[in-house]
């Protein structure tokens, strides 16, 4: 008899369990709803007042036999949950997320494709001292067959009084040069007024990782019809990296290719350590394309060819490296940059030809 009763109570449990589970989901479902009404309207995802007056709430209905601490433990349980689960559908719903897109993106510039099938090799000095310096790179660049010149006008270095790039007269230079070779060129901007200078005569802009935060100009960059070079910061995870993607994708430019640079790290035999890992964890949760800048990443030039066939293999849709004709004299990062006997070095240790 008293196993009986046993085995109806247990019965009784394990149907409150299934009710209590439909009310959770149900309670789960509508706070999503809450939290998208929120996100369209700019509001705060978090309300801890609003929390507080349901504990209170909760609390004050409580008749046993709990207690009002476990109640309140309970109740705070599932909050923290809701949470979690409000966090994980923000993350999946961001434009430059893998689950918001079936396909990659293709980021065509002058009928080159970034992204498909081909990898995208981008060589060029650090900064443009010269018409000869540019010329003489994009020269060798082009009769390599390789479609893309890099080349800094605004030069954003550490002290004040070093070199800080020839400005307009670089993108002029990077312009004209860009055009007789029929190269596609990258230059960096650093604020909304080298933006607007630099538009007429470049093809992609980058970027750099010391603005991977500047929001205003994460936004001007969104409103452009240029693709966009965007180099990871140095002290940036990977999640903060994505979402200064999303700065510029939710302004409308959804051309970005996604440039891992090596992060600041303990070590010191690199100038930075470079995170390969970023590279497919950001293929598996982006669309976008995302290659790889190995002279920045080692500050060093003889572990080059290493760390671009590490990228290759790591699904790295391209390469980006410095290439100077005399880097002795060069005006910036002048211990990074490859001479041409080494750059020819480096094509042939990462097999280039079998790219192209
Ligand atoms: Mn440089």
């Amino acid at each position: 008899m008293n196993y009986d009763k046993l085995t109806k109570l247990r019965q009784e449990i394990d149907e409150l369990n299934l009710e209590i589970l439909e009310l959770l989901s149900k309670r789960a479902n509508i706070a999503l709803d809450i939290g998208k009404i929120k996100q369209i309207h700019g509001y705060p995802r978090y309300d801890p007042i609003r929390e507080q007056e349901i504990l209170q709430h909760v609390v004050k209905a409580n008749n046993g036999p709990f207690t009002d601490e476990v109640v309140s433990c309970l109740f705070k349980e599932i909050f923290k949950a809701t949470k979690l689960l409000q966090e994980t559908y923000t993350k999946a719903g961001l434009k430059v997320a893998r689950k918001t897109k079936d396909n990659n993106t293709l980021i065509e510039v002058k009928d080159v494709v970034i992204g498909g099938d081909k990898k995208a090799f981008i060589f060029g000095p650090c900064s443009i001292e010269s018409k000869k310096q540019l010329e003489q790179t994009a020269e060798l660049l082009s009769k390599k067959g390789l479609n893309f010149i890099r080349g800094g006008a605004y030069k954003p270095r550490t002290s004040p009084y070093e070199f800080q790039g020839l400005g307009l007269e670089a993108l002029q230079l990077m312009h004209e040069i860009s055009e007789k070779y029929n190269l596609i060129s990258v230059v960096e901007v650093m604020d909304k007024e080298q933006l607007k200078e630099s538009l007429a005569y470049i093809d992609i802009i980058q970027i750099g990782s010391r603005n991977m935060q500047n929001f205003s100009l994460l936004k001007a960059c969104g409103k452009v019809n240029k693709p966009v070079l965007l180099k990871r910061g140095f002290q940036a995870t990977i999640e903060e990296f994505k979402l200064s993607a999303e700065y510029i994708m939710s302004e409308g430019n959804e051309q970005i290719i996604l440039c891992e640079r090596g992060i600041r790290t303990f070590e010191n035999a690199t100038r930075n350590t470079l995170d390969i890992s970023a590279v497919p964890i950001l293929k598996q949760e982006t669309h976008l394309p995302v290659i790889v800048d190995v002279s920045h990443a080692a500050g060093r030039k003889d572990i080059l060819g290493y760390l671009a066939k590490a990228a290759l293999a790591s699904s790295s849709d391209g390469i980006m490296a410095e290439v100077h004709p005399n880097p002795r004299v060069a005006l910036s990062d002048s211990n990074q940059q490859m001479d041409f006997t080494e750059f020819e070095a480096f094509l042939k240790h990462i097999n280039y030809e079998s790219f192209s």
